[in-house]
């Protein structure tokens, strides 16, 4: 796909059909084709089997939603989420369809603003603006949303939300203590049978077992992406890897999994062919932090813009929401969403204390993506990453490592200055 032949569709009738207002959404949606086109179709030498990944982003707000509206009609319930703590395999076992609803877009932001305080995180106030606003198919698609307690901004918002579309929520405990990872389960249990009311589908063995394997394969496929993505040097751009992680959060999970094997086909091809992008010396950058939403392409369009290679998301749109798997042929139960329960603790998000574990985990990922520096990204008012930060920090010194904090927002105010201190930063590890 090229820059004059793309364009994200539009569906008027669909969107005044789901009470979104349509005038305003359409703008919002040129303007997102105009970002894309900058961003993405004009990098060099993209894999060719992308294009399904364009394609996504072309029917974002027509074609997927068309798909959830059948499936709505057919009796599957559409879930909203916010979390990689909610866990997915309970909603396909119970017959129901998970969607990402973070917001990574400043455009809604001022909607938000008009309730919610404006020094809270642009995540929770994005996503919220665009149920305020009405902004959002995929906000006004959802049956009903599944909040989660790991920040402030989200707990208190989700009342707040409750008032527009039904928001439950799930109790994700701050430590790992025995008693927590007790309360956990009972949690999972509680989210088990609300998932089962809903969807007035009970979740057996057979279909939970067979959910886990949807789920497994989902996430294989993206850790072999990012395996290959590690090659030095890269066969694919951190940009395009980053959008196939953004789009796992709405895209159908089986045919999703199917096409970044494709992806995977052809990227090992490259690297056989000593096929390269960008240019083989470029440095190597791993991003760890807070999770990027759609359309937050920012710091990976200004590093990738000053010529390095973002090779590592250590975060939840990255490896945090595929690193781990599960048992796939559970006996009963009882031991499956046991097996869930401790597949789900083992994210380390800077929610829990102590979290000595994501430390490691940086360290690690550094050496497996064989980066040359680390930029921990965060996002304003987000204090647990802000604080986490230190550690982070101080274990880079401790190694040796090349070490850069950004914390931003989604406004563009920040981009001169972040190009500054990115280049100076490259500038540093070229020596
Ligand atoms: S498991 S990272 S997806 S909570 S950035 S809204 S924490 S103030 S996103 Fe997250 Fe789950 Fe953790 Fe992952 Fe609050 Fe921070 Fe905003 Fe955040």
């Amino acid at each position: 796909m090229n820059t004059e032949s793309f364009e994200i569709k539009a569906y008027p009738e669909m969107w005044k059909d789901l009470g979104m207002d349509v005038e305003r959404f359409d703008k919002m949606r040129l303007m997102l084709g105009e970002i894309y086109c900058k961003t993405y179709l004009t990098q060099k030498n993209r894999p060719a089997r992308m294009a399904y990944f364009d394609e996504m982003i072309a029917e974002i707000h027509g074609g997927r939603i068309k798909e959830l509206l059948a499936a709505k009609a057919e009796g599957h319930p559409v879930i909203g989420t916010f979390c990689v703590y909610i866990p997915e395999e309970v909603v396909l076992a119970a017959g129901g369809i998970c969607v990402g609803l973070c917001g990574g877009s400043q455009g809604s932001i001022p909607d938000a603003e008009t309730i919610l305080p404006r020094n809270i995180c642009p995540m929770v106030k994005s996503a919220f603006g665009f149920k305020v606003g009405r902004v959002c198919p995929y906000m006004q698609v959802v049956d009903f949303v599944y909040g989660e307690t790991t920040c402030d901004a989200k707990k208190k918002t989700w009342e707040i939300l409750d008032t527009m579309v039904p928001t439950y929520v799930m109790e994700i405990p701050q430590m790992k203590k025995q008693s927590d990872r007790e309360m956990w389960l009972h949690e999972v249990k509680e989210f088990k049978a609300k998932i089962e009311e809903v969807s007035g589908k009970e979740v057996t063995v057979e279909g939970l077992n067979e959910a886990v394997k949807v789920m497994n394969s989902k996430r294989r496929a993206l850790q072999r992406l990012n395996t290959l993505r590690h090659t030095h040097p890269t066969p694919i751009s951190g940009k395009d890897v980053l959008l196939v992680e953004q789009i796992a959060f709405y895209d159908e999970p089986v045919r999703f999994a199917a096409k970044v094997n494709d992806l995977c086909d052809e990227l090992e091809k490259r690297i056989a062919d000593g096929e390269a992008v960008p240019a083989k010396d470029a440095i190597r950058i791993m991003v760890a932090g807070v999770p990027m939403a759609l359309p937050n392409w920012k710091l990976h369009h200004l590093v990738e813009g000053a010529g390095a290679v973002i090779v590592n998301e250590e975060s939840c749109i990255g490896t945090r929401y595929y690193k781990d798997l599960m048992d796939e042929d559970g006996k009963d139960m009882e031991t499956i969403l046991a097996d869930l329960t401790k597949r789900y603790m083992n994210i380390d998000c800077s929610c829990f204390t102590p979290n000595d574990e994501r430390i490691d985990q940086v360290l690690k990922e550094f050496r497996e993506s064989q980066a040359d520096g680390i930029i921990h990204y965060s996002l304003q008012f987000c204090h647990t990453y802000n604080i986490e930060e230190i550690r982070i920090r101080e274990a880079c010194i401790k190694e040796g490592i090349p070490y850069m904090f950004i914390e931003s927002d989604y406004s563009p105010e920040d981009v001169g200055q972040i190009q500054t201190r990115v280049e100076a930063f490259l500038e540093q590890i070229h020596g």
